[in-house]
This record gives C-alpha cells, sequence and structure tokens, in this order.
C-alpha cells in the first residue's frame, strides 16, 4: 500500500480512474455525477478533448466527500492510440470504475480494453486497487445481456457490477458510492494489524 496522500490543508485525496472503451461513457458518467450528487463539494471539472467531445488526455473532476477527504476523479480517453497517456493517467490510482458499453457492436473494443488494464494493473486490480464495473448504456436497443459481459469480460463473483444510463444517471450513483466505499475500506484494511485483517 503506498502511503496516504495529504495537500496543504490535511485534506487526504483518493485517485479514482474511469476506464473503458471510447465512447462507452466515461465522460458522461463523470458529468452526471459533477452535476447531480449532492454532499459533494466540487473543484473545478478539468476536460481535454477534441472539438467533439471525445477525451484526448483526461477529464478531472475533484470531489470533496467529507471534510478530510477528498476524491480527485479522473477518466482516461479511451481510444486506441491513446494508450500511453492511459498509463499515465493510472499512476499512483486508487480505484477503478471500469465503463462497459453494453452495445453489441462494442464488444471487442470491451475485452480489449479490459484486457489492457489487466495488463497495466496485473493482480492489483480488484485487490490492492478495487475495481467496480459499470454496464453502461443499458437504454440501446438490443443492449448485451449482463450474464454475457461479464462473461466476456471474464469478471469474477467478487466484483461489484451495475447497470448504468449515463445520459440520464441511472445506477450512477451507486456505482460511485461502491467505489468509494471500497476505497476507504482498503486504506482501513491496510491499516490494521496483521491479527485483525
Ligand atoms: N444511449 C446512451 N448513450 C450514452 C450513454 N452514455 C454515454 N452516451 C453517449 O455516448 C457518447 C460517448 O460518450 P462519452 O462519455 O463521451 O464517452 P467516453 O467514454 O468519454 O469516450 P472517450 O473520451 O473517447 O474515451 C456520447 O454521445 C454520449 O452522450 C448511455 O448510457 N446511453
Ligand atoms: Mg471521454
Amino acid at each position: 500500500m503506498h502511503c496516504l496522500r495529504k495537500d496543504v490543508n490535511g485534506r487526504i485525496h483518493f485517485k479514482i480512474v474511469f476506464y473503458g472503451p471510447s465512447m462507452g461513457g466515461k465522460t458522461t458518467t463523470l458529468k452526471w455525477l459533477y452535476n447531480n450528487v449532492a454532499g459533494l463539494e466540487k473543484g473545478d471539472f478539468t476536460q481535454i478533448a477534441d472539438p467533439t467531445g471525445r477525451t484526448l488526455f483526461f477529464d478531472l473532476a475533484p470531489m470533496q466527500a467529507t471534510e478530510t477527504v477528498v476524491f480527485d476523479v479522473y477518466t482516461t480517453a479511451g481510444q486506441e492510440r491513446h494508450k500511453k497517456q492511459r498509463k499515465v493517467v493510472l499512476n499512483g490510482v486508487d480505484g477503478i470504475l471500469f465503463v462497459a458499453d453494453s452495445s453489441p457492436e462494442q464488444l471487442g473494443e470491451n475485452i480489449e480494453s479490459i484486457n489492457e488494464l489487466r495488463e497495466f494493473l496485473g493482480e492489483k486490480l480488484g485487490t490492492e486497487i478495487p475495481l467496480v464495473v459499470a454496464l453502461n448504456k443499458r437504454d440501446v436497443p438490443n443492449a448485451l445481456p449482463r450474464k454475457e459481459l461479464i462473461m466476456k469480460l471474464k469478471l469474477d463473483s467478487e466484483t461489484p457490477i451495475y447497470e448504468t444510463i449515463a445520459t440520464t444517471g441511472v445506477g450512477v450513483k451507486h456505482a460511485f458510492q461502491t467505489l468509494t466505499r471500497e476505497i476507504i475500506l482498503r486504506q482501513i484494511h491496510g491499516l490494521m494489524p496483521k491479527k485483525f485483517s
């Protein structure tokens, strides 16, 4: 476990990264949270995108959960050619929300993206670094069945999975809350003496 990061005001920062294929809904998910979740004090929304809205490097929205805890939430650039940028954004990550696209024609992109994430984080993914999965775009025609996506993405039974529609916010808050809870629990677990863990 890495050291807790504190800023000059003594607030602890956790880094969350939204990962997944291009056009899957990472930026839309973050925007929905930023605009709709009460009880989180938000910093500026930073967006590095092309004119059509596709992320070029990352989005960042700092969200203060309590007086002492801030979640710095990033999205990655999903297009294949931005692999190097994704690796940089993952540096020091404390938790991942994988945003999958339920559109049938995007199945291959989902698989490539989660494989790349596994390549970057190895054994830490889902253990030291909590993973939550959002099966997004549940509203599209012929959305792939939940079971099929779980099987094709090789998600184990330990991984929390939510069905989401980022454009309207369905399921988004629950997915995010679960991830923040897992991150905090992991920290407490890491700080506890062995006999309690
Ligand atoms: N129907 C539907 N459309 C969605 C949903 N979520 C996002 N979209 C749309 O999908 C498109 C891509 O969404 P983004 O949030 O920009 O995707 P992204 O994952 O950030 O893409 P990159 O930045 O290229 O990695 C936009 O037109 C969104 O409005 C959803 O749940 N349902
Ligand atoms: Mg984006």
